[in-house]
């Protein structure tokens, strides 16, 4: 089947956190109607296609990603219905939709945990999940050392239904996030069905979570984690393949074929690779180059890497440098170290607000300007930063409480968007609002809301606009080959080849440079110097010919 102009190769796919985005009812969370009085926000932006993070029925206990009902939306959120009326109206603004799909493990309150745990032990409701004796006189050490993704213990220890202790199951995060057993066929249709389901309500893609963990060594053998064995016993298993090949046939057996884009973290750039061989996954998020400093020749070094490992499986890249999960790029780009890994969040250093914002707009067109899609995440087209000084009374990652606070967690990321007005909510939740945002927005937020900014073509706002509408019009942007070209230490200078050519030169060295020959300036991600020169942490786009 040719693939190469489907719309996912080179889409600009928009990340809306339903809490976040936007309250229609007033009670400080976002939900679908607000979503539905925003999407002209979506349109006037130019993005292709919109994920949803999880919008299902959940407890909230991990924001949504603890489902216990994988065909409903959450009531905070909405209603079926709603969710049904907002994908027509994207497809009606040409905006596709990407769905969250959570398969590694539910939530405790889900019907089959909690039949599991009536049931009790060898029953057949348990073998969905992975409850286990624990060890000791009276089984009171979980049945091993394995540990939660969010700190402490993958481990939680059930009661019998008499009141006695009884069996451990296993969460890879959060005590309310039981882990799935993908062994039992039964787990396997389910998840089969509930993609049926959102694509039969018109959903393009579903974007993976965790998408790497879902098979388990069945010995559950202990491990030491700083020095994990090959296989490992919870990550990247050969046998997840199998049931992503499966999914696969499900995505393509639809005339308008669907998406599958996983939620891939490894370190190894031929195993992430391997997700995404033809007959498995479209594409996974590049979290190596989310992680990239920001300096040149680290960043052509993760950009070939990418390239070369996209390559040998035909499958484009992705972009991406904020999400729901991670400290804002403005923030990380404003530090000393601008790099990151999930272990080293850095939060809390110093961080030079104008220098991360004049590097996150060059970042946009060198993103923008790379082969393949580009993901963006709500709130960096305002230029917002990471929120470091929420209350720990008001924090509500599971992160943060399963550390005892050694790690902040997400939170500061998932603040509510500011959309007009001066003071919190800042158009957030209605006028007449019973609640206040359920995190608190900084009060710098009033020049940074989408009123603010929308009328300043030179602001963060104008600029993705005119980046993403121009980027629509130049043929050879998107997927496809590029090329480097020579340029000054320190500059990263590439050319999209084609009948009309586009170069793409960011300055990361300490002073100007000049521009390479070009037919015109087609965009600047800040003033040129008055000699015409590009200067540092700033990006262009050539037309050449
Ligand atoms: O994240 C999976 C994952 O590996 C992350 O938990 C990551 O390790 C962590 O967020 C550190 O930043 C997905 C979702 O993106 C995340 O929001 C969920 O909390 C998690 O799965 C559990 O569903």
């Amino acid at each position: 089947m040719d693939d190469t102009a489907a719309w996912w190769r080179s889409a600009v796919i928009y990340q809306i956190y339903p809490r976040s985005f936007a309250d229609g009812n007033g009670d400080g969370l976002g939900d679908l109607r607000g979503v539905r009085a925003h999407l002209d926000h979506l349109a006037a932006l130019g993005v292709d296609a919109v994920w949803f993070n999880p919008w299902y029925a959940s407890p909230q206990a991990d924001a949504g990603y603890d489902v216990s009902d994988y065909r409903a939306i959450d009531p905070v959120f909405g209603s079926l219905e709603e969710a049904e009326e907002l994908i027509q109206e994207a497809h009606a603004l040409g905006i596709k939709i990407i769905t969250d799909v959570v398969p590694n493990h539910c939530s405790d309150q889900h019907p089959w945990f909690q039949e599991a745990l009536r049931t009790g032990p060898g029953s057949a409701a348990r073998d969905l999940f992975w409850f286990r004796p624990g060890r000791g006189a009276d089984g009171e050490l979980p049945p091993n050392e394995w540990q939660s993704i969010f700190g402490g213990p993958a481990w939680t220890r059930t009661k019998n239904p008499d009141g006695t202790p009884g069996e451990w199951y296993l969460h890879l995060f959060a005590a309310e996030q039981p882990d799935l057993n993908w062994d039992n066929p039964k787990v396997r249709e389910e998840f089969e069905d509930v993609l049926r389901f959102w694509f039969d309500r018109g959903a393009d893609g579903v974007r993976i979570d965790s998408a790497a963990l879902l098979l388990k060594d069945r010995t559950l053998a202990d491990f030491d984690q700083a020095d994990p064995p090959n296989p490992h016993p919870f990550e990247d298993r050969d046998e997840v393949h199998d049931v992503y090949r499966v999914w696969r046939e499900i995505a393509d057996s639809y005339p308008d074929k669907r998406a599958l884009i996983g939620e891939v973290w490894l370190p190894d750039a031929d195993r992430f690779a391997a997700y995404m061989r033809p007959d498995e996954l479209h594409t996974a998020f590049n979290f190596a180059f989310l992680g990239c400093a920001w300096q040149a020749d680290a960043l052509r070094t993760v950009i070939d890497e990418t390239l070369a490992v996209h390559a040998p499986v035909g499958a484009p890249a992705t972009w991406v440098l904020s999400n729901h999960d991670v400290p804002r790029h403005v923030t990380r780009y404003g530090r000393a170290d601008t790099s990151f890994t999930l272990d080293y969040r850095q939060l809390g250093a110093y961080t030079d607000r104008e220098l991360g914002l004049r590097r996150s707009r060059a970042a946009l067109l060198l993103n923008l300007a790379l082969p393949g899609s580009v993901y963006l995440y709500q709130g960096e087209e305002l230029g917002l930063e990471e929120v470091e000084d929420i209350p720990d009374e008001l924090r509500q990652d599971p992160m943060f409480f399963r550390t005892h606070g050694a790690n902040p967690g997400r939170d500061g990321c998932r603040v509510p968007l500011p959309w007009s007005g001066s003071a919190a909510p800042f158009g957030f939740s209605p006028a007449d609002a019973t609640d206040s945002p359920w995190l608190p927005q900084p009060a710098t937020w009033a020049d940074r809301t989408v009123e603010a900014l929308a009328g300043d073509p030179d602001s963060m706002l104008g600029l993705y606009r005119r980046a993403i509408a121009l980027r629509r019009t130049l043929a050879v942007l998107g997927d496809g080959p590029m090329n480097w070209l020579a340029a000054p230490a320190g500059v990263l200078s590439f050319e999209r080849p084609g009948a009309e050519p586009v170069v793409c030169m960011v300055n990361l060295s300490e002073g100007p440079v000049a521009l390479a020959p070009h037919a015109e300036i087609l965009l600047t991600s800040g003033p040129l110097t008055a000699e015409g020169e590009l200067p540092v942490d700033t990006a262009v786009w050539l037309r050449i010919a």
